[in-house]
């Protein structure tokens, strides 16, 4: 049983990251977002399913679907979004852009362009802790498309062999790119690939944020209690294409009308007030805050000032004594 300031709390997230998102999508067309862009909504309920059951101190690793994995894991919006924006101000001082912010601090390792190269850096994250003798965790979230990546294999073969404390979640939205999961594997699940290297696995509702919520408490408390690692594939979908530029005209009308009917937002505001946690006036007010947190967010980004040119070749290399030993 979740208590209600919990599902406030993650209703509010889900709603932070909706509305960021949103607000990043606009700035788009304003020219204000150098690069592209790929847009998380409609997979909220994974990110933030997920993360609510870490500590700021377990780590996670992302992909280049990276908003809501940051925000979920706590990165502030007005930094998130000044790095978006190639800000001086952002994550990474404007030099990252959206595909690669990190925030330490949180344990948000980092985002990346590259399919699937987030899934060796938690199990090398779940190794550094085991071999510090903490009870840290890595959750790593990756696509249905990086599942078919070597990283994959060997991320999680190495893990499962070394009972590291590692929850790789599988975020399944049925396309990589304009790719069908179906025509790239024989199997229904991916989940099912947890088989081969020994270790349980679960497939989720991704749209159903109580549901991943309740399926990664349970790898959580496994990899804390040094059992090792768990597989979670969560069904969910994006509602948008795959990047800024992609209208996704590949995906039936019918299936995107059956999955918009089950946006994970909608879904949980319904269930929350049907369980009486939450009120109109209440999301109202949630809403409204998050609205206002979002439009101070992108001030703060907008009137950043743009790195300097000279700044391009700094942070490449870590200055000497930097690196723990
Ligand atoms: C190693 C590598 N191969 C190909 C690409 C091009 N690419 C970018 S995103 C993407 C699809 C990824 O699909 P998936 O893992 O399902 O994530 P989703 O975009 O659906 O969240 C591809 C093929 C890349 N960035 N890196
Ligand atoms: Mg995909």
């Amino acid at each position: 049983m979740i208590e209600n300031a919990k599902l406030l709390e993650i209703y509010r997230r889900m709603l932070e990251i909706r509305f960021f998102e949103e607000k990043v999508f606009e700035l788009y067309g304003q020219n204000l977002v150098p690069g592209t862009i790929h847009l998380y909504a409609g997979e909220e309920a994974v990110a933030v399913g997920v993360c609510a059951n870490l500590r700021k101190d377990d780590y996670i690793t992302s992909t280049h679907r990276g908003h809501g994995h940051c925000i979920a894991k706590g990165a502030r919006l007005d930094k998130t979004m000044a790095e978006i924006l190639g800000r001086k101000t952002g994550y990474c001082k404007g030099k990252g852009g959206s595909m690669h912010i990190a925030d330490f601090s949180v344990g948000m390792l980092g985002a990346t362009a590259v399919v699937g190269a987030g899934i060796p850096i938690a199990t090398g994250a779940g190794l550094s802790a085991k071999m510090r003798g903490t009870d840290q965790v890595a959750a790593c979230f990756f696509g249905d498309g990086a599942s078919n990546q070597g990283t994959f294999h060997e991320g999680i073969n190495l893990a499962a062999i070394w009972r590291l404390p590692v929850v790789f979640v599988c975020e399944n939205n049925l396309y990589a790119m304009g790719t069908r999961q179906s025509r790239v594997m024989l199997t229904e699940n991916v989940a099912d690939r947890a088989a081969a290297y020994g270790i349980p696995s679960v497939v989720a509702d991704g749209n159903d944020v109580l549901a991943v919520y309740e399926a990664a408490h349970l790898a959580v408390e496994r990899a804390r209690k040094s059992e090792g690692p768990t597989l979670i594939e969560c069904k969910t979908y994006r509602l948008r294409g795959h990047s800024r530029f992609d209208p996704a005209a590949y995906r039936p009308k019918e299936e995107v009308e059956t999955w918009l009917k089950k946006d994970p937002i909608a879904r949980f505001q319904t269930k929350l007030f049907e369980i009486g946690a939450l009120t109109e006036a209440e999301a109202k007010k949630i809403v409204d805050e998050v609205t206002k947190e979002v439009d101070e967010a992108t001030r703060f980004a907008v009137e950043s000032p743009f790195p300097e040119p000279e700044e391009a070749l700094g942070d490449v290399y870590a200055k000497e004594g930097t690196i723990a030993k």
